[in-house]
């Protein structure tokens, strides 16, 4: 029965050594009115009471403990199942700081419009405060922040992907800076009337808000319990919050994987890529390179935050504390790493439930079991005509957990890159691999970057659409002024700037088959990188970049004839005319802030068309 008094004021505790965090937490509850609050410590102890409650209410199922120890599944509503970039609002003083990639709404309007859906949206809940860091405790580059959230699944996630509770809390000095987060799913147990409303499994709204006051520093998101909506850490502060910081501080917030590369004779490469949502970053973070001699460590799988240290060169670290991967296609044969990280204290949600009590998904094996409990909670065998687990399926865990973490990825102060990669789902016209002719060429590239969409946000699947930097949904200012603070990195760092590529591991041919094994294969094209950069191997000019000589791919023992090696480096003319013209129309859509050097970059490659 949840208690049908709110919480007193008076009774809340004040934890924090930073005054504006106590009373903020007070103003919360007293607008929400939750029956109890809670900060939370961040024990193992916590976690797992909460994790009882939740099995009780029906919220979590506890999965087998000999096949998966202590691990959960969890099924959200059918209608909460991934961002919804809608309803998503970057909430500056100008309109024209959000720019035409974001939603934008003027921020007292938008708090206005807020606050009749936050009144009384914790009603018979326990309000819980998270505190949490991004980054290192301690470290130059972390940021810390404080979610309140009435989901005790966000709770739980929390704890998982970010170092969060008490250490945290220790953090925040008491006039240091620290983002104020909060989140409701807008499920209040008693209504306006005072009556009782039954609970669910997965409680949350029709109705969604994701917004962020970048001026502020603050985010509010109502009515979701999903993934990026609801684990306020990950896009709303370490890309659309911490993107503007960084604009404004002289430092880089992206979506991008982190990992180091070790040669056969033990060189050591630090390698960053951009791809867009379930494009392939947790494969590459936990990528078994199939090359003799190589060893792929991991650092980060979704978020890197950059910045130019003492020696000149770019540092970067991971601000997140675990991974919360795609499981569909994550498989025993594609990415044996990920299957042994999340082989146990791991949360699934939205995958399907085997008779014997674990877990299953589309790929994770060769062979489908005959019958399942789908991710919706219904009898499934494969004649069903339908899949187990939904697309957007994920699963949260520990990065600690993964048997390849490379020892540097706690550095207080990140790593040095070498190589910066932009790659994203492309049927046609992307060649495997091509070096940057500089770092404007290389700006260019990731500025273009197009992806075939996928099931992380709404949308149709599978339609091209422009992804730029794999930052189109998180940049949370002006498109065009994020592009030119990458250019402004080419003068910062100069020669010690990484070296950029473009990848496409998902070229097809005609019948629709991927033309690149990919996975573990996708060392070939990252070992030629790394060639280029010690400047040990030559490459072939084309109008688009420099690209590989391909007897300089090391593609033996591998089923890529000679035929199949030209059609993945194929770069045809008339699709590239066609793909400019297209990119000069998304530029116009930009507007006039597009920097003149990538307009000018634009020129230059369709005048080598027209040339050659
Ligand atoms: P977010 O967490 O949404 O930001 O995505 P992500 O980029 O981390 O996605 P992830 O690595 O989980 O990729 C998801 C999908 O990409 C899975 O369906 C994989 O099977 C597929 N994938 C990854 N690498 C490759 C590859 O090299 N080749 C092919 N064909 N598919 C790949
Ligand atoms: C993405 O969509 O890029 C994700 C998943 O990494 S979420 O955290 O839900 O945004
Ligand atoms: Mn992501």
């Amino acid at each position: 029965m949840p208690s049908t008094s709110s919480v007193n004021a008076s009774e809340i505790p004040k934890l924090s050594k930073n005054p504006a965090v106590n009373e903020w937490v007070v103003r919360t509850a007293e607008l929400t009115q939750p029956s109890s609050v809670v900060w939370c410590d961040g024990s193992q102890e916590e976690f797992d009471n909460i994790a009882a409650d939740l099995v009780e209410s029906g919220t979590l199922i506890r999965l087998d403990e000999e096949l998966r120890p202590n691990s959960y599944l969890a099924r959200s509503d059918a209608k909460d199942v991934a961002r919804v970039e809608s309803r998503t609002y970057i909430c500056s003083e100008r309109e024209e700081d959000a720019g035409p990639t974001n939603n934008w709404r003027d921020p007292a309007e938008m708090r206005a419009e807020l606050e009749p859906y936050l009144r009384g949206s914790m009603r018979g809940r326990t309000m819980y405060v998270v505190p949490f860091a991004m980054g290192p405790l301690g470290g130059k580059i972390t940021q810390y922040g404080v979610e309140i959230t009435d989901s005790p699944y966000v709770v739980l996630s929390m704890a998982l992907m970010t170092r969060s509770g008490s250490a945290a809390l220790e953090y925040i000095a008491p006039d240091g800076e620290w983002v104020p987060a909060l989140h409701t799913v807008g499920a209040p147990l008693i209504d306006d009337e005072g009556n009782e409303v039954e609970d669910v499994a997965w409680p949350c709204n029709d109705t969604k808000y994701i917004t962020h006051f970048p001026e502020t520093r603050e985010i509010i998101s109502y009515g979701s319990g999903y993934g990026g909506n609801a684990l306020l850490g990950k896009k709303c502060f370490a890309l659309r919050i911490a993107s503007v910081m960084g604009h404004e501080e002289g430092w880089l917030a992206e979506h991008m994987v982190l990992i180091q590369a070790t040669n056969p004779g033990g060189r050591k490469y630090t390698i960053t890529g951009a791809f867009p949502s379930a494009t392939g970053k947790t494969n590459l973070a936990m990528m078994r390179p199939k090359l003799p001699g190589w060893k792929v460590e991991t650092i980060g799988d979704d978020i890197v935050w950059m910045r130019p240290g003492d020696d000149g060169r770019l540092y970067a670290i991971n601000p997140e504390f675990g991974f919360f991967g795609v499981a569909p296609g994550t498989g025993w044969s594609t990415n044996p790493v990920a299957m042994e990280t999340i082989s146990k204290n791991t949360i699934f949600t939205n995958v399907a439930l085997t008779d014997d009590g674990d877990v299953w998904w589309e790929g994770m094996t060769d062979e489908t079991p005959e019958h399942l409990i789908d991710w919706e909670g219904n009898d499934w065998t494969p004649e069903s005509g339908r899949p187990a687990a939904h697309p957007n399926a994920r699963f949260t865990v520990r990065a600690d957990q993964c048997p390849t973490l490379s020892a540097d990825w706690d550095a207080a102060d990140g790593v040095p890159v070498d190589i910066i990669l932009f790659g994203g789902r492309r049927r046609t016209n992307v060649p495997l691999i091509y070096q940057s002719k500089s770092w404007e060429h290389g700006c260019f590239l990731g500025s273009t970057l197009g992806s075939e969409q996928t099931a992380a946000a709404e949308g149709p699947v599978g339609v091209l659409r422009r992804d730029p930097f794999a930052m189109q949904p998180f940049a949370g200012y002006h498109m065009a002024d994020y592009w030119n603070h990458w250019l402004t990195f080419g003068e910062r760092l100069g020669d010690k700037a990484p070296s950029i590529f473009q990848v496409n591991w998902f070229r097809r041919d005609a019948d629709g088959g991927f033309l690149w094994p990919g996975f573990g294969e996708n060392i070939r094209a990252l070992e030629w990188a790394t060639r280029r950069v010690e400047g040990a191997v030559g490459a072939v000019e084309s109008p688009i970049g420099l690209l590989p000589d391909t007897s300089d791919l090391d593609t033996e023992g591998i089923d890529v004839d000679e035929e199949t090696l030209r059609q993945i480096f194929d770069v045809p003319t008339e699709g590239w005319l066609a793909e400019l013209e297209e990119t000069e129309r998304y530029y116009d859509e930009i507007g006039e802030r597009v920097p003149q050097a990538l307009r000018e970059q634009l020129a230059q490659v369709r005048a080598a068309f027209e040339r050659a």
